[in-house]
């Protein structure tokens, strides 16, 4: 359960990101209770006179950030976005991640490809040793569930199609999203790979390479690891 201490993290992290933010900057805005906060520090911004524009990972996002006056643009047509904030499910002290708890990990991926800086902004409580005990969320085609399903299980997970509210879960791109129990991942990189190469797979949550900066708040101690 969230507590006002992880909020109080998660608000003091994303107050720390926004400073790297300048004018003129094209900001890609992530998704989740930790980008909400930087969103709203950035609206603020905003509302002094910061300008920026700005790349949405998700509807939700996009609305949260139309409704602080913050200018949106397509990310389609961007060739690079200056700096993203965005939150993590975990992250391990050489920064690779698990992300897609809120299923909107195919633009975030995008998002932070796109990206020349991306910061990952976390209460202590994503910080882990090995990934893994979140599961690796997985975006599918529809028409290719069962055949990504039993490709997940020749690798060695358990997956589970994503239910929310007693209706299968559909990302903002029309999929469905796969929970994918792998258990603890001693080979992140490897497992990356093989997620890559499965046909009518969209996107799985394992970022890696994908963050300049994850900077965690514990406490009242900002810790950035980079
Ligand atoms: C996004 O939101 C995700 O990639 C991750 O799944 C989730 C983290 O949410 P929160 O900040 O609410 O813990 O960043």
């Amino acid at each position: 359960m969230e507590t006002n201490n992880q909020d109080a993290e998660k608000l003091a992290a994303a107050i720390e990101a926004v400073k790297l933010v300048k004018d003129g900057y094209i900001v890609g805005l992530g998704t989740g209770s930790t980008a909400t906060f930087a969103i709203k520090e950035l609206g603020k911004m905003v509302q002094q006179g910061l300008k920026i524009k700005a790349a949405a990972s998700s509807i939700q996002t996009e609305a949260l950030a139309r409704s602080f006056g913050i200018e949106i643009i397509d990310m389609g047509i961007l060739s690079s976005i200056d700096i993203s904030i965005d939150g993590a499910d975990e992250f391990t002290e050489s920064l690779e991640l698990i992300k897609g708890g809120g299923g909107a990990l195919f633009r975030e991926k995008i998002m932070a490809s796109l990206s020349k800086k991306t910061i990952v902004v976390t209460d202590a409580s994503k910080k882990v040793e090995q990934l893994g005990a979140f599961t690796v969320p997985v975006e599918v085609v529809p028409l290719a569930y069962q055949y990504v399903f039993e490709q997940i299980i020749k690798l060695g997970g358990k997956g589970m199609r994503r239910i929310k509210n007693d209706k299968t879960f559909v990302t903002d791109n029309g999929n469905f999203i796969i929970d994918a129990d792998f258990g603890l991942i001693r080979k992140p990189v490897q497992l990356a790979s093989e997620l890559n190469q499965i046909d009518g797979l969209l996107a799985h949550g394992l970022f890696i390479n994908l963050t300049s900066k994850v900077i965690m708040s514990q406490g009242s101690e900002i810790i950035v690891f980079e």
